[in-house]
C-alpha cells in the first residue's frame, strides 16, 4: 500500500510540476502565485494519493466475502494515540498552507504608489473599461478593450450591472467575481508588453462563451497616447474647426474589438461566423438605414424571430462613438442590399 502511495504521489507530483499548465505571466504577482501553486501540488497530491489508497486497500482487503453476511465486525474501541496523529499532521500542514497563503495573498495585495485607476463593468455580455484622467476624474468615454501600462500597479474597480460575472485575465493570474452592488477591488502590476485575452470565469447567461475581450499591455507613451485618444469626443461629421475626423470603416468597426459584432453574429462579406446572434446577412436583406441603426443603439426595440432579448449588447450607442455607429450602419446597410 505504502509502495502504490508513494508512486502514485511521485507520478501526480511530477505531472503538476513538471507539465507547463498556465498560460505566459504578464503580472509581477505571477510568479509568487505560482510557486504558491507548486507547493499546494506537491502537499496536496500525497494526501489525496494516501486517502485514495488506503479506501481502495480497505475495500479490497476487509470486505464482506460470501457467508459472513450475519458476521459482526471485531469490536473497536479506537486508539488514541493514532487518532491524536492523524488529527495533529493535517492541522499543522493546514495552518502552515494557510499562513503562506496569506502572506502570499497580502504580498500580491499590497498597494503601490502613483497606480493606476480603472473601473471595469459587467454585463450581459460584455466587459466595459472606464479610465481616470490626469485631472483624477474618470473620463466619460469607455472602451471595451482593456488598456494598461506597463510596470505601474493597476487597481481595478469590478461593478456589474446585471448577475455575477467574473473578471479574469489568465495570464494576470488574478480573477475575481464582479458582484452586482457591491465595488470588487484588485490590484496588478502588468509587467510584459502584449495582448492578453479576458475572460468572463461566471457562468452568466447564453452569451457568456463570448464574453471576451484583450487586455493590453502598452508602455506609458502609448498608454498616455491611448487615453488622451479616448478623452476627445468624436469630431462631429463635417464639423467645423476640428480638422477632419479620420473615417471610420464599418467593415473594421464590425469586426473590432470595440464592436465585436463577429462574435455574435455571421456576416459573410465581414468573414464573420458568430451565431448567438441572427446572421446578419439574411436578416438585414431590404432593411433601411433606421432600421438598422435602431438595431444597432436600441437592440430590444425590435427582437429577430427566433431570437431572444436582453442578449446584443444594449449600449453601443455610448460605447462607440457616432462616427462609428454610422460607418456600421452605412456598411451594413450596403452589404445587405444586393439580390
Ligand atoms: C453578445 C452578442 C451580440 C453582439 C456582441 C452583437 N449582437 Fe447584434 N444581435 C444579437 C442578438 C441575439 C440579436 C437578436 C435579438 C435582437 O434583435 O435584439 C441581435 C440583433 C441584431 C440586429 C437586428 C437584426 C434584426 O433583423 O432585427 C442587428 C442589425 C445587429 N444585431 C447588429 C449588430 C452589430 C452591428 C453589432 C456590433 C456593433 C452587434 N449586433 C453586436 C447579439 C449580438
Ligand atoms: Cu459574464
Amino acid at each position: 500500500m505504502v509502495g502504490v502511495g508513494v508512486i502514485a504521489s511521485a507520478l501526480g507530483i511530477a505531472a503538476g510540476l513538471l507539465i507547463d499548465w498556465f498560460p505566459v505571466s504578464a503580472s509581477k504577482e505571477a510568479k509568487s502565485i505560482d510557486t504558491l501553486w507548486d507547493v499546494l501540488i506537491i502537499f496536496s497530491v500525497p494526501v489525496f494519493v494516501g486517502v485514495t489508497t488506503v479506501v481502495l486497500f480497505s475495500v479490497l482487503k476487509f470486505r464482506m466475502r460470501p457467508g459472513e453476511e450475519n458476521l459482526d465486525g471485531p469490536p473497536i474501541h479506537g486508539n488514541t494515540r493514532l487518532e491524536v496523529i492523524w488529527t495533529a499532521i493535517p492541522a499543522i500542514i493546514l495552518v502552515g498552507l494557510c499562513t503562506y497563503a496569506f502572506v502570499v495573498l497580502e504580498d500580491v495585495e499590497a498597494a503601490a504608489p502613483n497606480p493606476v485607476k480603472v473601473r471595469v463593468v459587467g454585463e450581459q455580455f460584455a466587459w466595459t473599461f472606464f479610465y481616470t484622467g490626469a485631472d483624477g476624474k474618470e473620463i466619460k468615454t469607455a472602451s471595451h478593450q482593456l488598456h494598461v501600462p506597463i510596470d505601474r500597479q493597476v487597481q481595478f474597480t469590478l461593478q456589474s450591472k446585471d448577475v455575477l460575472h467574473d473578471f479574469w485575465v489568465p495570464a494576470f493570474r488574478i480573477k475575481k467575481d464582479a458582484v452586482p452592488g457591491i465595488d470588487v477591488t484588485y490590484s496588478v502590476t502588468p509587467n510584459r508588453l502584449g495582448a492578453y485575452p479576458i475572460v468572463c470565469a461566471e457562468l452568466c447567461g447564453l452569451g457568456h462563451a463570448v464574453m471576451r475581450s484583450s487586455a493590453v499591455v502598452q508602455s506609458q507613451a502609448d498608454y498616455e497616447k491611448f487615453l488622451s485618444g479616448l478623452g476627445k469626443p468624436a469630431a462631429p461629421a463635417g464639423g467645423a474647426g476640428g480638422g477632419a475626423a479620420p473615417a471610420e470603416d464599418g467593415k473594421t468597426v464590425f469586426n473590432s474589438s470595440a464592436g465585436n459584432c463577429k462574435a455574435c453574429h455571421t456576416l459573410a462579406d465581414a468573414g464573420a461566423t458568430g451565431t448567438i446572434g441572427p446572421d446578419l446577412g439574411t436578416v438585414l436583406k431590404g432593411k433601411d438605414e433606421a432600421f438598422i441603426k435602431d438595431s444597432i443603439v436600441d437592440p430590444n426595440k425590435v427582437i429577430a424571430p427566433g431570437y431572444q432579448a436582453d442578449i446584443m449588447p444594449p449600449d453601443f450607442g455610448q460605447t462607440l462613438t457616432p462616427a462609428q455607429v454610422d460607418a456600421l450602419v452605412k456598411y451594413l446597410s450596403d452589404v445587405t442590399k444586393g439580390g
